[in-house]
């Protein structure tokens, strides 16, 4: 934040110093700066949906962060109001309010007001350029209905408002601090969205906790409160393990190795490298990695210096300690990465982040940084920790062997066909359209709702496939013993990819593949399997948005001539309502459980039917949660299951075909 006020001030005095007319050009300058941001939101916060509204969340925090992980602040508090107001309180140092010489008004002011360097445009969204942050808190206030903010330092309570990025006034000191006060230093920013940009958008608690959770695994010592006045729902998060918490958190559930998570924190130049890591006995891999407290979902250089080190060091202890013979093949980056939950996390000037969604950290010094830390201080932790190394390497070990016998599967399947798009599964109904992108897969529970999906479909760009019973339970079994399941077989031939090794997302036969089941709770159930199948394994498809979950109706409801089909149960509340209010005829209420209740024309109608449909996409905003909410599903009973669907399904209407 110091930077960012730096870069600012510099900023805006080049503004003045071109211009050369002084303070008043350089104010119409800064009035044009927050225009832009208004004109266009979508290039500073990425969209102006639940997301953007989010990232507003972000932004302010992300500064008091700063202010903590510089040393100064220890605690956040954040509040959101009842009516659409959120807070957000610091006790770091508070924002300087003394005036800038040239800039003839408070530096608070100028944070407030002009647009920062740094953030980048283009690509798909907002992204994080460099710094410590993103793209300014002026980009707040341009874009609040109202923004106050108030600073305590020096003894005195300084305050500056804001409509629509504008200041009211001056900023003025509006009271002294009881010398016996505790909150003697400190920022707090209050701010009013504006809805003429965000509609009705709103802010989901689980989606803020979830963030503020990760933000304060990633800095060590800071508290975070959260509190939901519209809920009178409170949470504190404060982990004094930092990222060994994160670790002993992503196992819980898991039965790990050894008890104690490995650790390094080493300061390489200007580069801070802190890596965590716990193997546990499932077969899943759960790393994740973060450039300057942003989750970089792509990896990066950081994760290469990791997995090099690990397998490196991870052969040279087996081969030392005589567990891996001679005449043994080395382990491969697979077998090392077998049940390993780990965290990488590093803090760097100037981050570069790269790839399309800028998920990808490019800085190539930070490779060697990485690879260094942790080949040296996890050598020395196998040495003190021997038990721990045996079990880790006779964990890679198996799994080595496992990846072979699932080779040796793969290739007898492979050579009858089995996997190949050429011989298609008879079950496959497939439709006429050869183009991917115009063509649609509907998994469908049961062969008699896939004989009323074959019936109701457009076979021009609709193909069906019916799968019998229950998927095996994906989570607890390694590729090998899935390509034994038929299922799984017939799933992955019809879309044409293969999987493991041999995946290719460029060779998928429809861009969307749409997972129809009841909506009961074994539907339910099974839409979990598939959704943990394409997640553990065909991850590519859901981060391409390739994934989609259909919407069958609950009831068909008759009042009088008119039919209405009704997806939940507050629109069939509402719906019987109207009608009781309305008087006349008393409706007709039909639940619909199963798919196959409905005849084809009705399937058709309700529920595939590009102009009148609703098919939920599944995405994957949050590779963390996404990995700890699918553990949980397969653990537990209904509930959670329904909130996952919720949480990372978006809803698509009528997409044109
Ligand atoms: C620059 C300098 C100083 C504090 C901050 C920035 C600061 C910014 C924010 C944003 C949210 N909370 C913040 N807290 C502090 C301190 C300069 C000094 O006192 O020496």
């Amino acid at each position: 934040m110091a930077q960012e006020i730096q870069q600012a001030v510099a900023k805006a005095e080049k503004v003045v110093k071109g211009a050369g007319t002084g303070y008043g050009a350089d104010a119409i300058q800064v009035l044009e700066g927050l225009e832009a941001v208004r004109k266009r939101p979508g290039m500073y916060i990425g969209s102006t949906d639940a997301r953007g509204l989010h990232h507003l969340m972000w932004e302010v925090a992300d500064n008091s962060v700063d202010e903590a992980m510089a040393g100064h602040c220890d605690t956040i508090t954040v509040t959101i109001h009842k009516d659409g107001w959120i807070t957000n309180v610091d006790n770091g140092r508070g924002i300087p309010v003394g005036e800038h010489a040239k800039m003839r008004k408070s530096a608070l002011e100028v944070v407030m007001t002009v647009l920062h360097a740094g953030g980048k445009f283009g690509g798909s969204g907002y992204q994080v350029a460099g710094g410590l942050h993103g793209v300014g808190v002026s980009v707040v206030n341009a874009l609040s209905e109202r923004l106050i903010v108030e600073v305590r330092r020096d003894g005195g309570i300084y305050q500056q408002e804001y409509k629509r990025g504008k200041p009211v006034a001056k900023v003025k000191r509006i009271g002294d601090i009881d010398p016996s006060d505790p909150y003697q230093h400190g920022t707090k920013t209050k701010w009013l969205a504006d809805r003429e940009i965000f509609g009705d958008a709103d802010y989901l608690f689980e989606t803020v906790a979830q963030r503020f959770r990760e933000t304060c695994y990633l800095t060590k010592g800071l508290r975070i409160r959260l509190i939901d006045e519209r809920s009178d729902r409170e949470v504190s998060f404060y982990f004094e393990g930092g990222i060994v918490s994160f670790v002993r958190h992503l196992n819980r559930n898991r039965v790990v190795l050894y008890p104690r998570p490995f650790y390094v924190q080493r300061q390489v130049n200007a580069y801070n490298v802190e890596v965590s890591l716990q193997y546990n006995d499932s077969y899943g891999e759960s790393v994740h990695s973060f450039a300057n407290n942003i989750n970089t979902v792509d990896g990066g250089t950081h994760v290469s210096g990791f997995r090099s080190a690990l397998t490196r060091i991870l052969n040279e202890y087996a081969r030392k300690t005589g567990i891996l013979k001679e005449k043994d093949a080395n382990l491969s980056g697979e077998d090392v990465r077998e049940g390993l939950t780990a965290i990488i996390s590093v803090k760097l000037p100037d981050a570069q982040f790269e790839g399309q969604t800028k998920g990808k950290l490019g800085n190539a010094d930070m490779a060697g940084a990485v690879q260094t830390s942790v080949a040296e201080a996890l050598a020395a932790f196998l040495e003190e920790n021997p038990s721990a190394g045996k079990r880790i390497i006779d964990k890679c070990l198996t799994a080595a062997r496992a990846r072979e016998a699932a080779r040796n599967a793969r290739e007898l399947v492979q050579r009858k066909g089995a996997l190949d798009s050429l011989t298609l599964p008879g079950k496959l109904a497939d439709c006429s359209e050869r183009d991917p992108a115009k063509s649609e897969l509907y998994i469908v529970e049961g062969d008699s709702a896939g004989g009323s999906a074959k019936q109701g479909r457009d076979r021009r760009f609709q193909a069906i496939l019916p799968l019998r019973g229950k998927i095996l339970n994906v989570e607890k079994a390694r590729l090998d013993k899935m390509l034994q399941n038929n299922e799984i077989r017939t799933l992955v031939t019809a879309m044409g990819t293969g999987i493991g090794e041999t995946f290719d997302i460029g060779k998928l036969r429809y861009h969307r593949v749409i997972i129809m089941t009841d909506a009961d709770q074994d539907g339910g159930h099974i839409r979990t399997l598939l959704l943990t199948f394409f997640f553990r394994h065909l991850e590519q498809i859901i981060r391409d948005g390739n994934l989609y979950i259909a919407q069958p109706p609950l009831y068909r409801v008759q009042i009088g001539k008119e039919k209405h089909w009704v997806y939940d149960d507050a629109a069939k509340d509402a719906l019987l309502q109207k009608s009781a209010a309305a008087g006349g005829k008393e409706p007709e209420l039909q639940r619909y459980k199963g798919l196959g209740e409905m005849n084809p024309d009705q399937l058709w109608e309700t529920t595939m039917d590009p102009q009148a449909r609703t098919i939920l996409q599944v995405t994957l905003e949050d590779a963390v949660s996404a990995d700890q909410t699918f553990d949980m599903l397969m653990g537990n009973a209904v509930p959670p299951r329904y909130r996952f669907i919720q949480t990372h399904a978006k809803e698509v209407v009528n997409l044109d075909v």
